[in-house]
C-alpha cells in the first residue's frame, strides 16, 4: 500500500452538453461526444446507411463535460494535488471551480496539473470545455497561404470544402476520414483521468533500460524518476517475482531527479516472439520508502530481450531485418488500424480478440500505423503477453504537416510522452517517423512521388520540406535517442535509407534496400502475379480489398441496398475505385458469381488468393526478404476494405489463409510457365530431416502421379526441396482437371500440406463436389466426392474454425475443430460443440 492518495474520475457521474445550450445529460468517461449522443438516442447509429453524412454537425459544435469532486480535509492537507488527464481530444480548456487550470491542444499528450490551490473541502466542480476542432483550425490554411496535402482527409464530406484541417490538429488522422474509414471528428475525454494527492516524495516513472541482454545475463539500469517536495532521505527497493531484491538509500533534493540503479540478472528467462519461444515476462516492482513505510510504488512488467533492426550492406543491397536475442526473425504480420472510429468504445475483449487472432494466425509482428492512435496500454500489454513485436509509427500519415515552432514544440512533447509510456514494453521493436510521407513527397527525385510537391511554388516547397526534415530527421530521432536509446528509429515507411539524395525514396521498384509498400497490385491494377516479381527486403505494406461478410453488411445495409453500386454499398467503400477493382480482378480469375451474396463471398476468396500469392513470394525469398506485413488486419467500422478480419472481429477467408501460410514451417508451391518448384520455408531454429510426398490427382480423386523423397529443411531460411518441369508430372493437356497435393512430414508427423491447382480457378473443370459433413468429437469431419475448392464453413455462433477456406480431395478426410472467441480465447486444442454448420464451396458460388 502506498501513501499516495489516488482517485479515478472514471467511475463517477459525468455530464455533457453542447456549449451554450441547456440540459446536461449523463456522459461516459473515457468516451467521446458521438458515443454519448448515441447513448441518449440523440443521433442515429453513425455506422448505418449513410448516416455519417448527417452527423457532420457534431464537429462544428463546442461541447462541455463536467463532474463534481468531493474532498475531505485530509486530502487537502497533502502538499500536492495533481489532476491527470491521460488524453484529451483535442482543444480543451479545463476549469476547476470556474478557474482555468489547463489548456490542452494535442490528443496524444497526457496532461498533469497541480490543482491544490483551486480546491476546497466538500464539493468542487470540474469542467472541460472542448472547442470544435473544425472551428479551431478553419483559418489555418489561409494563414499558411496554401493547403497542405492530405489526400485522405474527407473535408468535403465534412462540409469544409477543400480545407484539409487534419494536418493542423495533433489528433488521430483517421478521424477526418480515410480510404477505409468514415469521417467522425470526435471530442472528448478519451483516456483515463485521475487525481493524486501526496506529500514528500513520489515515483513519477521507472524506465527499465535493457543495456545488454544475453542468455547468460541481463544488464539493466532502472532509471527512476522522482519528484520531491523537500530534501529528504528515502530508500528505494527493487524486486521481481524471483529473487531480485535491491535496496538503495538516497538523498533527494527538492524537485525532479532521476536515480539510476544497475541491476544484473543471471541466466534470465528471455522474451521471445510468437513461434520462437515463450514471451516470458518479469514483473519488476520499485518501492519508494520514507521512514520504512512504502510511500510510492511502480510496477513494470516487461520481457528481457535484445532487439535491433539490422541494416547492413550485403551483396544484394542492404539487409532490413529484426534480430531478437541474436536470432534473425522473419517478421510475419499485418498493419493495425484503430479498432473503432470511436476508439474509446473498444473493449479489452476486442483488443484481446485481435491480438489472439494475430497469434493464432502465426504472426509475430504488428505495425501500429501512423494514421491512427498511439494505442492504449492494453494493446501493448497483450502484444507483450502474446509475443507480438510492434513496429510503432509516430502518428503522421500520407500528408505533409506545418513546421511552425508551436507545432514542432507540441510534437516534441507528444513524442516524449509516448516514447516514455511505451518504452518499457518488450514488444516495441522500432519507432518509425511516419507513413508514406517520404515516398509521397519525394524531395530528391523530381519525377517520383505522388505529385504533391508540384502543387507548390519554390519557397512553399522549401518551407514544407524544412518542417518535414526538422520533425522526422532531427526531432523524433533525438527524442528516441534520449528516452529509448535501445530501440531503433526509421524516419518513414517506406524508405530506402536516409541519404539526402535520390536514393532515399522507396518506390515499387526499389527492392534492394529498406522497406517497401507495394501497391501496384490493387491501386496500380497489376495482375496478382506481379507480387512475385516485386519482392523487397521487407514488405511493410501491400493489400487487397474484399467486402465484409453478409451478416456484417446487414448491419449497415438493407436488402434493397444489396447491389455493387447502390448508394449505401458505395458509402461503405471509401476507396473510390474499390468496388470496380474487386469486380475487375474477379473477372480475371473466377467464373461469374451466381448472385450478390456469392459475389460478396467470392470477394473474400479473391482477396485471400491475392494475399496468399504475396505472402508466399515473400517467404520463399527468405533471407533476402525478411518481413511481410499485409495491409490490414482490422477495421474501424463495417466496410469494404483490405482487412482480414472485419469490424466485428469476424475472420474473412484471408485470416484463415494467413494462419495457414504463416505456419512456422510452410510448404510453398511456386508454379511458372512450364516448371514447378516446392519450397519448405522454416522459421524454426533447428534443421529438420523431412519427407516430401507429392501426388497428382484428377478432380475425381484418381491418382495420376506420385513421388516421395527425403528432404533436408535447414533452419530459419527458405529451402528449395523439389523442382520439376510440368511435363514430367504427366499433366500436359490436362491441367484444368488436376490438383497437386504435397505433404511434408517429420518423424511421421504432418508439418504442412498443400493443394495446388495449375490453372486459374475460372479455367478448372468444375463439378459438384458433393461434400459430406458429419459431427465427431465436438468438431466436424468432411469429405467430398470430387475436388472441392474454397470449402467454407459457417455456423451461427461467433468464433473461429481451426481451418476454413480449404480444399478437399476425394478420399482424404478432414477434421476441423471450432473455438468460440470469447475473451480472445482462441485455442483449437479443445474443440467446442457445434451443430447446424453450413458448408459451401466455390462450386456453389459460381454460374456453371
Ligand atoms: C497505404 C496505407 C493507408 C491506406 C492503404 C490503402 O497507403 O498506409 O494509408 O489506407 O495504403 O490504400
Amino acid at each position: 500500500m502506498s501513501n499516495i492518495r489516488k482517485t479515478s474520475l472514471e467511475n463517477q457521474h459525468w455530464y455533457f452538453k453542447a456549449a451554450g445550450e441547456n440540459g446536461w445529460k449523463s456522459a461516459t468517461v473515457p468516451g467521446c461526444v458521438h458515443t454519448d449522443l448515441l447513448e441518449h438516442g440523440m443521433i442515429p447509429d453513425p455506422f448505418v446507411g449513410k448516416n455519417e453524412l448527417d452527423l457532420q454537425w457534431i464537429d462544428k459544435q463546442d461541447w462541455e463535460y463536467q463532474t463534481t469532486l468531493s474532498f475531505s480535509s485530509d486530502w487537502l492537507q497533502e502538499e500536492r494535488i495533481e489532476l491527470t488527464f491521460e488524453g484529451l481530444d483535442t482543444y480543451a480548456s479545463v476549469y476547476v471551480n470556474g478557474e482555468k487550470v489547463l489548456q490542452a491542444d494535442n490528443m496524444f499528450r497526457s496532461w498533469k496539473v497541480d490543482v491544490k490551490s483551486h480546491l476546497k473541502v466538500g464539493e468542487n466542480q470540474l469542467l472541460v470545455y472542448f472547442q470544435s476542432p473544425i472551428h479551431h483550425d478553419i483559418g489555418k490554411p489561409d494563414q499558411l497561404g496554401y493547403n497542405l496535402p492530405a489526400d485522405n482527409d474527407h473535408s468535403e464530406d465534412g462540409g469544409v470544402g477543400k480545407k484539409k484541417l487534419s494536418v493542423f490538429a495533433r489528433k488521430a488522422p483517421y478521424h477526418y476520414g480515410w480510404d477505409w474509414g468514415p469521417r467522425f471528428v470526435t471530442s472528448g475525454i478519451w483516456k483515463g483521468v485521475y487525481i493524486e494527492a501526496w506529500s514528500g516524495a513520489k515515483l513519477m516513472d521507472v524506465h527499465m533500460q535493457q543495456q545488454a541482454v544475453s542468455f547468460e545475463k541481463a544488464e539493466i539500469t532502472a532509471a527512476i524518476e522522482i519528484e520531491a517536495t523537500k530534501e529528504t532521505e528515502i530508500k528505494l527497493v527493487i524486486s521481481d517475482q524471483h529473487v531480485l531484491n535491491i535496496s538503495k538509500l538516497c538523498k533527494l533534493t527538492k524537485g525532479f531527479q532521476v536515480i539510476k540503479v544497475p541491476i544484473l540478472i543471471k541466466n534470465p528467462q528471455l522474451w521471445w516472439s510468437n513461434g520462437l519461444g515463450k514471451p516470458y515476462l518479469y514483473c519488476f516492482q520499485v518501492d519508494l520508502k520514507l521512514n520504512e513505510q512504502i510511500q510510492s510504488t511502480r510496477v513494470v512488467k516487461t520481457g528481457l530481450r535484445s532487439l535491433r533492426l539490422v541494416r547492413e550492406d550485403d551483396r544484394n543491397g542492404q539487409s532490413f531485418y529484426f534480430e531478437l536475442n541474436g536470432v534473425p526473425v522473419f517478421a510475419k504480420g499485418a498493419n493495425h488500424i484503430p479498432n473503432d472510429s470511436f476508439q474509446t468504445r473498444t473493449t479489452k475483449e476486442s483488443y484481446e480478440h485481435e491480438i489472439a487472432t494475430a497469434a493464432a494466425s502465426n504472426m509475430n509482428m504488428l505495425r501500429v500505423w501512423g494514421g491512427g492512435i498511439y494505442e492504449y496500454d492494453i494493446f501493448y500489454e497483450l502484444c507483450d503477453e502474446y509475443g507480438m513485436l510492434v513496429w510503432q509509427d509516430f502518428m503522421f500519415a500520407c500528408s505533409m504537416y506545418p513546421g511552425d515552432l508551436a507545432f514542432i514544440h507540441n510534437v516534441k512533447q507528444e513524442a516524449i510522452d509516448n516514447v516514455k509510456r511505451l518504452r518499457n514494453y518488450a514488444c516495441i521493436a522500432l519507432w518509425c517517423g511516419n507513413n508514406e510521407m517520404d515516398a509521397a513527397w519525394s524531395e530528391f527525385e523530381e519525377e517520383a512521388g505522388w505529385g504533391w510537391k508540384q502543387r507548390y511554388n519554390g519557397s512553399q516547397r522549401e518551407e514544407i520540406w524544412k518542417g518535414y526534415d526538422e520533425v522526422f530527421h532531427h526531432l523524433l530521432p533525438s527524442v528516441v535517442e534520449e528516452y529509448d536509446l535501445n530501440t531503433d528509429y526509421w524516419p518513414s515507411s517506406p524508405m530506402k535509407e536516409l541519404s539526402y539524395n535520390k536514393d532515399q525514396h522507396a518506390t515499387f521498384d526499389t527492392v534492394e534496400k529498406g522497406d517497401i509498400h507495394y501497391w501496384d497490385v490493387w491501386h496500380g491494377l497489376k495482375p496478382i502475379e506481379a507480387y512475385k516479381e516485386k519482392v523487397g527486403r521487407f514488405m511493410s505494406e501491400y493489400g487487397f480489398q474484399s467486402f465484409p461478410e453478409k451478416k456484417t453488411v446487414f448491419t449497415y445495409a438493407k436488402e434493397g441496398d444489396l447491389a455493387l453500386e447502390s448508394d449505401v454499398m458505395l458509402h461503405h467503400q471509401k476507396n473510390g475505385a474499390g468496388n470496380r477493382l474487386i469486380k475487375n480482378y474477379m473477372e480475371m480469375y473466377y467464373k461469374e458469381p451466381k448472385d450478390f451474396s456469392s459475389f460478396l463471398h467470392l470477394s473474400h476468396i479473391l482477396q485471400a488468393d491475392a494475399i496468399k500469392s504475396a505472402v508466399e513470394a515473400h517467404r520463399l525469398n527468405m533471407p533476402y526478404c525478411m518481413g511481410t506485413l499485409y495491409w490490414q488486419l482490422n477495421d474501424c467500422w463495417p466496410v469494404a476494405s483490405w482487412s482480414s478480419m472485419d469490424y466485428y472481429g469476424r475472420w474473412k477467408a484471408l485470416q484463415y489463409v494467413i494462419k495457414d501460410r504463416f505456419k512456422t514451417t510452410a510448404l510453398i508451391v511456386d508454379q511458372n510457365e512450364d516448371s514447378l518448384s516446392l519450397y519448405a520455408v522454416s522459421d524454426q531454429l533447428q534443421d529438420q530431416e523431412a519427407q516430401l510426398l507429392l501426388h497428382v490427382y484428377d478432380l475425381n480423386g484418381q491418382l495420376m502421379h506420385q513421388e516421395t523423397s527425403d528432404v533436408f529443411v535447414k533452419q530459419n531460411t527458405s529451402n528449395t526441396i523439389y523442382e520439376s518441369d510440368i511435363k514430367s508430372l504427366g499433366v500436359v493437356g490436362k491441367t484444368n482437371n488436376v490438383v497437386l497435393f504435397a505433404q511434408l512430414t517429420v518423424d511421421g508427423k504432418v508439418i504442412d500440406s498443400v493443394e495446388h491447382v495449375m490453372v486459374k480457378p475460372k479455367d478448372l473443370l468444375w463439378r459438384d463436389p458433393k461434400i459430406q459433413l458429419s459431427y465427431v468429437d465436438g468438431g466436424i469431419e468432411l469429405e467430398s466426392q470430387s475436388f472441392a475448392m474454397n470449402v467454407w464453413l459457417e455456423v451461427d455462433k461467433e468464433g473461429c474454425f481451426e481451418d476454413n477456406n480449404f480444399s478437399l480431395i476425394p478420399g482424404i478426410k478432414k477434421y476441423i475443430a471450432f473455438t468460440d472467441s470469447v475473451n480472445g480465447n482462441i485455442h483449437f486444442t479443445k474443440t467446442q460443440d457445434i451443430t447446424d454448420v453450413k458448408v459451401v464451396s466455390m462450386y456453389d458460388l459460381i454460374v456453371q
